[in-house]
């Protein structure tokens, strides 16, 4: 119970009944409480099933702690330009945090009832070279979870959890990864199978045989929860929500429909598209959303934007993000089928510029090193290879490689995400940024870094010199 002006006000409680648990999911952050959780909740309203979902968060207890007393249910507020709409969220059951209890963790996996375990872990969190998508042996987490039943890593859980399933004679359950990565659902098959080797071969074969993968392209604009918003929605509801989520109107989501025994929600009922190969969305999302939205968040930055918005709110800027959609990205696509690109870069123009969406460039410039591979390297990839220069994809790399210095342009400190940061900011503050960046394998495969050396090293000079913004204007 909070105070204000000397009244009590009331916790948000769940209204709706319990629904029994289907689905366990891992990294019960914002996006996934705006997107994924939604869906299931209105697939449940149009055709019913046992999909509740039970939440795990890997390590912190903070989101446990914030949606237990409130039933697992939170408040989600949709953005758009022209007004907002409140919904109560209620798919949500309950909370486990995986660092305080694995066991309860592994045995809710291992549950007759549960048939999807969904995730949204982040980039890092699949414990993969982002350059070549394997498992990586000497990742912490791996070497502990080798050594131990009790698992710390997002493979870990789903290996031991599938050992548990196999020993007890069930199905497996499918595997539906919702993180933004290209061809996420082999990503995450060959990590678990890779551990399931490393741990029982007999084990890896029944997964292989047995388990299914499917992959998803996933779509909403979900920035972090700030204080200022949990106060904007006591004051909405007149309750307190210690975890509401802000979103944008749009959400799409693309799922191959290949689940264990056809066991899922009735997902198409609800606008998602079902389809036999998702790779063409997948790129699609990743090179022309997220790929500008990283090129943004650095440029931007250096820029002195906040914001996504407030990026769009600068011609420099806007016309610039224009002309790598038109020029660089689109030229190296293959459209889905029935999909215009330019269509679609319109529509995110309009997204990126909606002002009631405060997106932090500094939130987005989070982990680039497990973004930069599939977000823009692919794009410059094909380009080079068809001899076509990319000066505006050079610069967001540029910036990139300033950013992780940890200092701005105008020398302002920064605080600089990334589970490579302090080896990345020993790079970049070497007597030869470019070439020492360039030279770490996990990001930059051997030839790529040798195609970008030359143009790169011109744009990080450009940068320096001029500033981001008139390099920028430079470069339209
Ligand atoms: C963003 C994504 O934070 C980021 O890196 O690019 O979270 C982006 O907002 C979503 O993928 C949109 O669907």
């Amino acid at each position: 119970m909070s105070m204000e002006a000397g009244l009590p006000v009331e916790r948000l409680t769940r209204s709706a009944p319990a629904v029994p648990v289907g689905i366990v999911h891992l990294g019960l952050g914002a996006f996934f409480r705006a997107h994924g959780a939604v869906y299931i909740e209105e697939a449940m309203s149009a055709s019913g099933g046992d999909w509740g979902i039970l939440g795990v968060s890997l390590q912190s207890s903070t989101m446990r702690d914030q949606l237990a007393p409130q039933g697992g249910t939170y408040m989600a507020l949709e953005l758009g330009p022209e007004g907002e709409t409140l919904r109560h969220v209620q798919s949500v059951q309950d909370v486990l945090v995986a660092r305080e209890n694995p066991s309860a963790v592994l045995e809710a996996m291992a549950d007759p009832g549960v048939r999807i375990v969904s995730l949204t872990v982040t980039e890092k969190g699949y414990c993969h070279e982002p350059s070549t998508g394997r498992l990586n042996m000497a990742h912490p987490d791996i070497v502990q979870d080798l050594a131990s039943d009790l698992p710390v890593s997002a493979p870990g859980f789903l290996v031991r959890a599938l050992a548990l399933r196999k020993a007890r004679g069930l199905a497996p359950f499918t595997v539906l990864t919702c993180d933004n990565l290209p061809n996420n659902g082999q990503v995450v098959r060959g990590v678990v199978l890779d551990l399931a080797r490393a741990v029982d071969p007999t084990l890896a074969a029944w997964i292989e045989a047995e388990g299914k993968f499917p992959s998803t392209m996933v779509d909403r604009i979900v920035p972090a929860t700030k204080p200022e918003d949990v106060a904007r929605m006591e004051a909405l509801i007149g309750a307190q929500d210690a975890a509401p989520v802000f979103h944008e109107p749009f959400r799409q989501w693309v799922v191959e429909d290949d689940f264990v025994g056809g066991a899922r929600p009735d997902l198409g009922a609800v606008g998602v598209q079902l389809v036999r190969d998702v790779t063409e969305y997948e790129h699609m999302k990743l090179r022309m959303l997220n790929g500008t939205h990283s090129a943004l968040a650095y440029l931007g930055y250096l820029s002195g934007h906040e914001t996504i918005a407030d990026c769009m709110a600068d011609p420099v800027l806007d016309s610039f993000v224009q002309r790598l959609w038109s020029q660089e990205i689109i030229p190296a696509l293959t459209p889905p089928e029935g999909v215009a690109l330019a269509d679609y870069a319109k529509a995110l123009h309009a997204r990126y510029a909606n002002p009631a969406i405060r997106h932090r460039t500094w939130q987005i410039a989070m982990d680039g090193s497990q973004k930069l591979p599939q977000r823009i390297l692919g794009t410059l990839e094909t380009n080079l290879a068809k001899g076509r220069p990319c000066p505006g994809l050079m610069l967001a790399v540029a910036a990139w490689m300033i950013y992780v210095r940890g200092t701005d342009l105008a020398g302002q400190p920064i605080e600089v995400k990334d589970p490579l940061a302090p080896a990345l900011r020993a790079a970049a503050t070497s007597p030869d940024p470019v070439g020492a960046l360039l030279s770490m394998r996990s990001v930059f495969p051997q030839r790529l870094a040798e195609t970008l050396e030359a143009p790169l090293r011109k744009a990080y000079a450009a940068l320096l010199e001029h500033g981001a913004r008139p390099t920028m204007q430079a470069a339209a």
